[in-house]
């Protein structure tokens, strides 16, 4: 990570990622990340990106889906819990069904957006879950399309706000276009951080950190075999995992997040070629980043 204006984040970043766990640790020193995601035919987004927190080191990650996928989320891997909701008639989850207070209750972290759709109920979903949680936020995928239609409840002040968006979601939360995202990277992802007092996650080619101090980061890891379905539902899941265990240090945990992502699927493609690069790869590589 370089960062243009903070070159003390060199040593930051090194203790988070470099930091051991405590011999003496328990799960409940690492966060409780709660994925929300999912609709039906939706299954793999909130499986990916569970798959990821609990790979990334989050003390515990529950999975909270519509109920017709609950069965497939829950095969990812035996250490995820999962959550059934109700569904509405389209498939996604039903709002209207939510116990919010019993569904927050002891989470850190709450990551929204993989897998989840853009229908009426999922925007009542999101919008209800900006209201009520007081935990950080990683807003990613349907979340930020959800999102972009509400701008003005695009906030970090009072709870932080992680927005990963790709160039195209981009375009939608700043109404323009996609190539104009492109042209005005740096400018664009560092004015919506200020704006909005969040972090901004521009992703792509040298993925864009802006901070809500108007400070960023430019990732040199990643190569073009993430060019591929899935892999911006793991880098979800790793933001989310490295927030629930450094929630103090928001702006480290983010750079983290993203450097090591790139760097497991630049370890991965040493073995095996970009072009047969799964998301799922990136995250068998996580070990190897880390070290
Ligand atoms: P969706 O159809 O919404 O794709 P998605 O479900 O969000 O896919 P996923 O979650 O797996 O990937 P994401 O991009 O979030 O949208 C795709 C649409 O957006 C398409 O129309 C596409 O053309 C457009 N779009 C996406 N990226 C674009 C770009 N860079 N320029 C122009 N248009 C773009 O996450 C992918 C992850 O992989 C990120 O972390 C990203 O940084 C990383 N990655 C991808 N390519 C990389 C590269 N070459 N080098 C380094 N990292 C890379
Ligand atoms: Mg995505």
């Amino acid at each position: 990570i370089q960062s243009d204006l903070n070159l003390s984040w060199a040593g930051a970043f090194k203790q988070i990622t470099d930091a051991p766990r405590k011999a003496d640790s328990n799960k409940g020193m690492y966060g409780h990340v709660l994925l929300i995601g999912g609709a039906r035919g939706k299954s793999g987004a909130p499986s990916m990106a569970s798959l990821a927190a609990l790979r990334t080191g989050a003390g515990l990650v529950t999975a909270a889906v519509a109920e017709s996928i609950l069965p497939e989320v829950a095969g990812v891997t035996p250490e995820l819990m999962t959550i059934a909701l109700k569904e509405a008639a389209d498939g996604s989850i039903d709002s209207d069904h939510v116990d919010f207070d019993e569904l927050l209750d002891r989470m850190t972290v709450l990551a929204i957006g993989p897998g989840l759709g853009q229908s009426l109920a999922a925007e009542d979903l999101v919008l209800k879950l900006l209201e009520k949680a007081k935990v950080p936020l990683v807003l990613d995928a349907d979340a930020l399309n959800i999102l972009a239609r509400h701008s003005e409840k695009i906030d970090g002040r009072g709870r932080a706000m992680v927005l990963t968006p790709h160039p195209g979601e981009m375009a939608r939360l700043a109404r323009i276009s996609t190539r104009e995202v492109q042209a005005n990277r740096e400018p664009l992802a560092r004015e919506f951080a200020i704006r909005h007092q969040v972090t901004l996650v521009l992703k792509g080619w040298r993925t864009l950190i802006a901070h809500p101090d108007g400070s960023m980061a430019i990732n040199t890891t990643g190569n073009p075999g993430m060019a591929k379905g899935g892999s911006g539902d793991i880098l979800t899941g790793i933001v989310a995992a490295m927030v629930a265990q450094h929630p103090d240090r928001i702006a480290d945990a983010v750079n983290a997040a993203v450097y090591l992502h790139g760097l497991a699927a630049d370890l991965a493609v040493r073995e095996q070629d970009e072009h047969t690069l799964l998301a799922t790869d990136t995250v068998a590589h996580l070990w190897r980043a880390f070290r």
